[in-house]
């Protein structure tokens, strides 16, 4: 699997002009939503977060002038820095009670404001300037640092990214860390009781010490808001979705933040993952060695005010079926992509001859352009499908299992599906967290969609 990257490359280099190659590099990493530094200015401000239940609920959150209209959103702003960066945040704060910020990771000295427990605090109305430098790459936590029981509760929180000085994709500063694609997943839960106690002004009656939560977010919304687009008008303050998506073979990173209080193992289906690096520092014995302390797992715990940065892949290798959908003895026409690509490494691929105790290099093994497992092509589906008046057709059926060709749905679905992507469930295995105060399906859950290469995903 490791040299599935330079399979890539060297496809690339033999079939493509560099000018496109620079192009598509700089498609292929889809953006994290979020606001460029090094300089912000965020105003602590309240809002109302909607739930997937149909309900809301006053939240405290941050407001940037750059990002969601200006309007306060939850997570808050994605701080997105160098490294190298000298980083100021001026907050201002709008709510009715001192606030503050703390950046967990980072050496922080502040201008302005009172002295607090733990941090230099704003009181309600008045400024304070935090400064540090961005001096190691990775992923990390911003939130409240006064009160921190109720404030993150209710909303007080955000991602800092730092991109290494060996570039935007790469996670760290070293090549082991390139990734094809990045998402980020903010990880929080929320108890309605002290909300709604916090709107009503009843601070007396808040106890955050028998804190159950009912709702837990990804990016700030429940399933299955949090599949919709970005910026939906519907949420005003929750600007940012979790929809992984990525072409079969690419490398696609995602930057977990465990912002809320409470544990969450969250699960990755279809493949392991591997953790690179853990609060902004690369797993690693030495310097230069790479992640090589990586671990995989299936399923990770999230850990309140920890941050992993995660590594997952897909490529259908020695899934035993064919799952483009390619029927036996049928060649199929490449004449489309033989421009920029040269031609199929499956089209002439002998399986009578392939000993998969003495593979040979990956690059006569999988597709050039497909990613296909060439021993897999034209393989049948290892089951029977049952008859199409059998099925129950689900929003994400596209018509047929495959990432090959669309088939026809049945009368009157239109579906969601229309490029035919593959689903795999990335969700809590808290199961009760798979709601929305108790209506399933909610909660911290969504879906990372495998798309056929075909299908564009920038
Ligand atoms: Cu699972």
């Amino acid at each position: 699997m490791k040299n599935l990257r330079n399979h890539r490359k060297y496809a690339w280099a033999a079939g493509m002009l560099t000018v496109c190659c620079l192009l598509m590099a700089s498609l292929s990493h889809a953006a994290i939503e979020g606001i460029a530094g090094p300089s912000f200015t965020l105003t602590a401000t309240t809002g109302y977060v909607v739930t997937s239940d149909g309900d809301s609920f006053l939240f405290w959150g941050y407001a940037a002038p750059n990002s969601n209209n200006g309007q306060m959103q939850y997570p808050g702003p994605t701080l997105i820095v160098n490294e190298g960066d000298v980083v100021t945040v001026t907050l201002t704060n709008s709510l009715p009670q001192n606030t503050s910020i703390v950046f967990p990771g980072q050496k922080v000295t502040a201008a302005g404001g009172v002295p607090g427990e733990i941090a230099q605090e704003a009181a309600p109305g008045a400024q304070v300037t935090y400064t540090f430098t961005a001096t190691h790459p990775g992923t990390y936590l911003y939130r409240s640092g006064t009160r921190a029981d109720l404030q993150v509760e209710m909303g007080l929180l955000g991602a800092l990214i730092v991109r290494p000085a060996m570039g935007a994709g790469f996670a760290y500063n070293h090549p082991d860390t390139q990734f094809d694609r990045e998402f980020l997943l903010v990880i929080t839960e929320m108890n309605p009781t002290i909300h709604r106690f916090t709107e009503l002004g009843l601070m007396h009656l808040v106890n955050t010490s028998n804190n159950r939560a009912t709702n837990w977010f990804a990016n700030g919304r429940n399933f299955p808001d949090n599949m919709a687009e970005p910026l939906v008008p519907w949420l005003p303050n929750q600007p940012y979705n979790f929809v992984p998506r990525m072409h079969p073979g690419e490398k696609v990173l995602i930057r977990s933040v465990g912002a809320g209080n409470d544990l969450h193992p969250f699960h990755y289906h279809g493949n392991d993952i591997e953790v690179i690096g853990v609060d902004g520092r690369m797993l690693s014995t030495g310097a230069g060695r790479g992640p090589n302390l990586a671990w995989r797992a299936a399923t990770r715990r999230t850990v309140p005010g920890q941050t992993a940065d995660v590594i997952w892949t897909w490529s259908a290798e020695k899934l035993g079926w064919d799952i483009y959908d390619h029927q036996p003895g049928i060649v199929y026409p490449r004449a489309d992509i033989n421009a920029a690509w040269p031609g199929s490494v499956c089209d002439n691929f002998d399986p009578l001859t392939f000993d998969p105790d003495n593979p040979p290099a990956d690059q006569f093994v999988f597709d050039t352009y497909t990613y296909e497992y060439c021993p897999d092509h034209g393989v049948q589906f290892p089951v029977i499908l049952p008859q199409r008046d059998s099925l129950s057709f689900g929003d994400f059926y596209a018509g047929t299992p495959f990432l090959g060709g669309e088939g026809n749905l049945a009368p009157g679905d239109a579906g969601l599906n229309s490029t035919a992507g593959y689903f795999f469930m990335w969700h809590s295995h808290t199961e009760k967290e798979l709601t929305s105060n108790d209506i399933w399906p909610g909660g911290l859950v969504t879906f990372m969609i495998v798309e056929h290469p075909r299908v564009a995903i920038d």
